[in-house]
């Protein structure tokens, strides 16, 4: 009997100690100590050999009765923490789906490629047509054809990328309306985007540059229509209160050539500590001029029938005009944080 009250007893303890249990691993220590190898129980069970063999049946028969019992309290009680552990989890790391998504990034044009196509879209709108030619040249198109001779400073090996004997990487777009006059007739009326190369690189140097060059060839085209189709340029692309101002300057293509300014777009001559003009009033943007007679005879047109006008501009001085850039270098970083200012700034066609 008395075993019988010893097992009872410690049943109940266990099951108490069950209830009582909070977490896993207290439910865990209870059913090694009420039920492990050392445990009261099993110490009792291994003594049965040693009571009264009529009294064995039901004492065993209560043990395994409440062995079982506690058995199933364990895995009962276990299911019911594992179930508020998953709960508190849950509720831990809910995810809200409802939440908007964050926005992808949309990519945005440089400024750039904004610039050059609003330069054509302006242009295009006088009946210039957009050319393209390639971006390795023949050193006779690049330099002969255009009026720059061989013992030119600008023929340096030290200012051009040569790609072989004769071939380089072409320093200015005048190949390409040395090509187009070559492959047509006249009238021509071009305008030749693009990049070019020199050996050159520092805080106001790029390598790789862009520039826009524009040829106008036809009967007895003049100075005038010159200043008339950039002025037109400058006020469509600064706003229509700028002005424009042509200063003699060199350029081997053309004669009489000029440097273009165009008043300055923040203070107007007005401010004499102007971060943009430094108090000048002016800004240069462009070069230009009357097209040289001996390319026309390169190019297999009689100078005698036809007269032109051409000019060049870097496009990322005007594109570092329009938007404020402070530096060229910004250009050509690839930086997320420059670029994605730009958005939308040309929306016209090409
Ligand atoms: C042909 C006939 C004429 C192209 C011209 C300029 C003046 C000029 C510079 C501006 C800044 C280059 O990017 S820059 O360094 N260009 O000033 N370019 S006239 O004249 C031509 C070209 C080809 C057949």
């Amino acid at each position: 009997m008395m075993i019988k009250t010893e097992l009872e007893r410690l049943a109940d303890q266990a099951l108490q100690a069950i209830q009582n249990a909070n977490a896993l691993e207290d439910l865990e220590a209870v059913r090694v100590s009420y039920l492990g190898k050392k445990s009261g129980f099993t110490e009792i069970m291994k003594s049965l050999g040693q009571i009264d063999p009529s009294e064995r049946p039901a004492v065993g028969q209560l043990a395994n009765q409440l062995k079982a019992k506690i058995d199933q309290e364990l895995t009962q009680k276990k299911n019911d923490l594992e179930a508020v552990a998953l709960s508190a989890q849950l509720k831990a790391q809910a995810l809200d789906v409802t939440l908007p998504s964050r926005r992808p990034h949309g990519g945005s044009l440089h400024p750039i490629t904004t610039t050059v196509r609003r330069v054509n879209a302006i242009l295009g709108r006088l009946g210039f047509e957009v050319t393209t030619g390639p971006e390795v040249e023949t050193e006779f198109l690049n330099f002969e054809a255009v009026n720059i001779p061989k013992d030119h400073p600008a023929r340096d090996m030290q200012d051009t990328f040569f790609m072989g004997p004769g071939i380089v990487l072409r320093s200015q777009t005048s190949p390409v309306q040395m090509r187009a006059m070559q492959s047509q007739p006249w009238p021509v009326r071009i305008l030749c985007p693009g990049a070019v190369y020199r050996c050159d690189s520092d805080a106001t140097h790029s390598p790789m540059f862009h520039q826009i060059e524009g040829l106008w060839v036809d009967r007895q085209v003049s100075m005038a229509d010159l200043k008339g189709t950039l002025d037109f340029l400058a006020k469509e692309l600064f706003g229509s209160q700028v002005k424009i101002r042509l200063r003699p300057s060199y350029f081997p293509f053309v004669e009489p050539g000029a440097e273009v300014d165009v008043s300055c777009m923040l203070c107007g001559g007005k401010n004499p500590t102007c971060p943009v003009c430094k108090g000048t009033g002016w800004l240069e943007i462009l070069g230009a001029g009357i097209v040289h007679p001996r390319l026309f005879e390169i190019a297999g047109y009689n100078p005698k029938d036809v007269s032109g006008f051409a000019f060049g501009m870097g496009v990322e001085r005007i594109a570092m005009l329009l938007h404020g850039i402070p530096d060229l270098r910004l250009m050509f970083h690839g930086d997320q944080r420059f670029l994605a200012q730009f958005t939308g700034v040309f929306r016209g066609s090409e």
